[in-house]
């Protein structure tokens, strides 16, 4: 996908994911929104993957270890075509395939069970290293909330992928500043989480994570196999972005989503994200 169909990759992700969240009645919003463009840059082109074979041997691994963010997730992987749309609107139902927590028992296209945060990370290294013990080419992308990695166990793995060099493992960091309980900075301020990867040994890439070419180039110098140990891409990115009644709350990590302000989102979705960046 070239940037203006990536762009609208992203537009249609995150118009899928408030749809779904409006299904349901109330979700995990803020989250949703802030990794659409990094979701498009990777379902639109960057991550191997099979929507007619989900588990392909060869495809490039996802870990959402922020998992509450499933209904970005769901509204990717449907509009790549691992399940129907219309699927979306089971959101946490009763015997859904789509949990609001992602599940890799249960869905289509998820590679790891996630929602207890500080996990993923450690899931993903470990599938890094199978990679590597089967000498396969293949990646393992993490998706990590800035809040969530206020969890030990996140700097536990980041020490061990360093430690084997794994440099077929990228984790992507959305750091929107905001976690459940407020801004990041007033929880648990200080410190740079850039700086504690780099600490840890890792590559690092700081890039605005609404901008798709850069986080599109971001990814691919993450896979250029240049640096012998493995890269995080810490995304600069707002809770909530594009969606107009959960942008800029402080309070915005899950909300109610009524018809009315999911239809209004959308409407202005396709008449252009405003310029939040
Ligand atoms: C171990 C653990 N503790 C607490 C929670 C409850 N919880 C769910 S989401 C969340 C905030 C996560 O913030 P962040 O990682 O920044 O995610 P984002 O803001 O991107 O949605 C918390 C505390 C949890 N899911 N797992």
């Amino acid at each position: 996908m070239n940037s203006s169909e990536l762009e609208a990759f992203a537009a249609e992700i995150r118009i899928a994911a408030i749809e779904c969240l409006a299904a349901f009645g109330q979700g995990h919003i803020g989250g949703s929104m802030s990794i659409a463009d990094a979701l498009a840059v990777l379902y639109g082109g960057e991550l191997r993957h099979d929507p007619q074979n989900p588990q392909r041997a060869d495809r490039d691994r996802l870990v959402l270890s922020k998992g509450h963010a499933g209904p970005a997730l769901y509204a990717a992987l449907a509009l790549r075509g691992f399940f129907p749309r219309d699927l979306l609107a089971t959101l946490n139902a009763g015997g859904t395939s789509l949990p609001s927590h992602v599940d890799r028992t249960k869905t289509p296209g998820v590679d790891m069970t996630c929602g207890s945060l500080g996990q993923g990370l450690s899931a993903g290294a470990g599938m890094a290293f199978g990679a590597r013990l089967d000498g396969a080419d293949r990646y393992t992308f993490v998706i990590l909330g800035d809040g969530e990695c206020q969890e030990g166990q996140v700097w536990e793995a980041a020490r061990f992928a360093r430690a084997h060099r794994l440099k077929n493992l990228v984790a992507l960091v959305d750091e929107n500043k905001q976690q459940l309980d407020g801004y990041v900075e007033n929880v648990l301020g200080g410190g740079s989480i850039a700086g504690m990867f780099a600490a840890c040994g890792w590559r690092v890439l700081e890039v605005n994570g609404h901008d798709v070419d850069a986080v599109s180039r971001a990814v691919q110098t993450a896979k250029d196999g240049l640096a012998d140990a493995p890269t995080a891409v810490i995304l600069d990115t707002v809770k909530g972005y594009g969606a107009n009644f959960a942008e800029g709350l402080e309070f915005n990590h899950s909300l109610p989503v009524s018809k009315e302000e999911a239809e209004s989102a959308i409407a202005a979705i396709r008449t252009g994200i405003g310029g939040a960046k």
